[in-house]
């Protein structure tokens, strides 16, 4: 059969964010707008005649469509195999796995992520180059350089393929093989913990578990892994079914999206251990009894635990963060003797530190955490390490969190978000602040209590690849102050709706006598810095933020 081309011109808006491309569901349902990106994808490619590429979603409206719209443009465009999974899903680490398991030559990964689902919900698109990551900038670049210019794409006139069960079938000489979403993913998993240890927890009666898939992409991997192969009861798995619009909800785990979960670990009977995953299952929410564990702090108990996981035994490399997470990764690598490297925001700046075998760990403050398994963040797989942890120490998550705090120091650490700002309000918030950097060192502020603190650095963050010298700038405004105290201002990169204003505040506290002072206390002084110097309030007509994890 052979492929029809289709005239076409280019949309204006296609430029690739933190995560791939995100709009609106209604602007992916234009005419042409999906294929457009598709083709400028193939079109930043060489080479893949022949290959395999793997595609797979979360599950959310609009997924089953643009599989079907995927799979004859990659027969069009000459791929040799696609493998899909199970009903069009795959989480992102599964895609990941799946793509490094099976050689392919790249994947496409149909996911908004954390954003809302449904016809008025988001939608999204990124591809994923062979060692299972995101793509770096440079395929970026050259996809979106692509969307300006396009003015054909490739396709095939050919009934949709059948996703339902497992199997082969063609699209033109294209084989489209239809896999189990969950078992290499699971596999790859049973290698890394202790799963017999694990299970005695799990199924002992004594230790309870909730899970909150959020009616997004984890519930199938969870159910399969905690309560068939882990023995944990029926029932711990919680909204595990995917839907389309996620039931309405907003798949973000942190603890104002993640409600249900909340006030089952807060509750009076709360379980032991409480955790949630995004929309594609890259992101995750660790909850004990009572008890939030940041995600920077995750990262950083991870590390300090990891040779309590078989698959890290012999101990990690070295670690990586994203610049606006809190420095308490920092603080067991430098315990260990072991680098940690500072990234831009967004998984694709692990990708070569994981390859160069540089890091074994990586996390951001957004709840993202893995490892070198795969090549992007992985929820289950966090929650997997955290019963590892639990299993093998025997203590509650709290006791585990204060024990590491009494250790090495603790982070507070808080991020507030302002979501659908105005986008000229919060480019203009930016550019003035990055305007008046080189006049800030040596400023001092003072809060309404009194207190007085002083700015020692400020800069907007750029970074270069230690393994490919490529240069990424304007990450984010940066503030250190003297005592150690950090600000970040950034702009999301993921967002569908005007701009979101992320605001990332950070103090050290070695005292563990002064530990327990609730974060957004031991944090209020930089709160009002914050609004001080970039001018919060009056520029967006906010009073407070619309998150704050
Ligand atoms: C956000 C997070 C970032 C994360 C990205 C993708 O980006 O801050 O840490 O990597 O989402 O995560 P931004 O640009 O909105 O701050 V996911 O789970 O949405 O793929
Ligand atoms: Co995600």
């Amino acid at each position: 059969m052979t492929s029809r081309q289709v005239s076409t011109q280019p949309f204006d808006d296609q430029k690739p964010g933190t995560s791939g491309l995100r709009k609106k569901v209604t602007v992916f349902e234009q005419p042409h707008y999906l294929e457009n990106f598709v083709q400028s994808i193939f079109d930043s490619l060489q080479g893949f005649a022949g290959q395999t590429l793997v595609v797979g979603g979360d599950g959310r409206y609009h997924n089953d469509r643009a599989i079907q719209t995927i799979l004859r443009m990659a027969a069009a465009n000459g791929f040799g195999r696609v493998l899909v999974g199970q009903r069009g899903i795959l989480s992102t680490p599964a895609a990941s796995c799946v793509i490094r398991k099976n050689h392919a030559y790249g994947g496409i990964i149909l996911s908004a992520s954390h954003n809302p689902g449904g016809p008025d919900g988001d939608f999204g698109i990124k591809y994923n180059i062979a060692n299972g990551g995101p793509a770096p900038e440079k395929i970026t670049d050259a996809i979106f350089a692509n969307t300006t210019s396009i003015t054909r794409y490739l396709t095939l006139d050919t009934p949709d393929v059948p996703l339902d069960a497992p199997g082969t079938t063609k699209v033109g000489a294209m084989a489209v093989e239809v896999i189990d979403p969950v078992a290499d993913y699971a596999q790859l998993q049973q290698s890394l913990f202790d799963f017999p240890a694990i299970r005695a927890l799990l199924s002992g009666g004594r230790f309870r578990f909730c899970f909150d898939a959020m009616h997004a992409v984890t519930g199938p991997y969870a159910r399969e892994i905690f309560e068939r192969q882990l023995g944990a009861p029926a029932g711990t798995v919680i909204n595990g079914d995917p839907l389309p619009d996620f039931g309405g909800g907003h798949p973000d785990p942190n603890p104002t999206y993640a409600e249900q979960l909340m006030a089952t670990m807060f509750a009076d009977d709360a379980p032991d251990f409480g955790a949630a995953s995004d929309g594609d299952g890259d992101r995750n929410m660790i909850v004990g009894r009572h008890f939030i564990v940041t995600p920077s702090d995750s990262l950083a108990v991870l590390a300090a635990n990891a040779t309590l996981a078989p698959g890290y035994a012999g101990g990690i490399s070295g670690v990586a963060r994203s610049m606006p997470t809190s420095a308490a990764a920092d603080r067991v690598a430098q315990a260990l003797g072991i680098a940690c490297y500072e990234t831009p925001t967004g998984w694709k700046f692990f990708g070569n530190l994981l390859d160069a075998g540089k890091v074994t760990l990586c996390g951001e403050e957004s709840a993202g955490t893995g490892s070198n398994h795969v090549r992007e963040k992985d929820g289950v797989w966090a929650v997997l390490f955290w019963l590892n942890i639990l299993a093998r120490r025997g203590q509650s998550v709290e006791q585990i969190v204060r024990e590491h705090w009494a250790r090495f120091g603790r982070n507070f650490y808080s991020r507030h978000d302002y979501e659908g700002v105005d986008s000229a309000a919060a480019n203009g918030l930016i550019a003035d602040l990055r305007a008046a950097l080189p006049g800030l060192p040596g400023r001092v502020l003072t809060t309404t209590s009194g207190a007085t603190m002083t700015i020692a650095s400020a800069d907007d963050f750029a970074y270069t690849d230690p393994v490919d010298q490529s240069v990424s700038r304007a990450q984010g405004i940066r503030i250190g102050f003297a005592d150690g105290a950090r600000i970040v201002f950034r702009l999301s990169g993921t967002g569908t709706e005007g701009a979101t204003l992320r605001v990332y505040l950070e103090r050290f506290e070695a005292d563990p006598a002064r530990h327990g002072v609730e974060t957004q206390q031991a944090l209020a002084g930089l709160i009002e810095i914050a609004d001080q110097l970039a001018g919060i309030r009056a520029r967006t007509g906010r009073t407070q933020p619309t998150v704050i994890t």
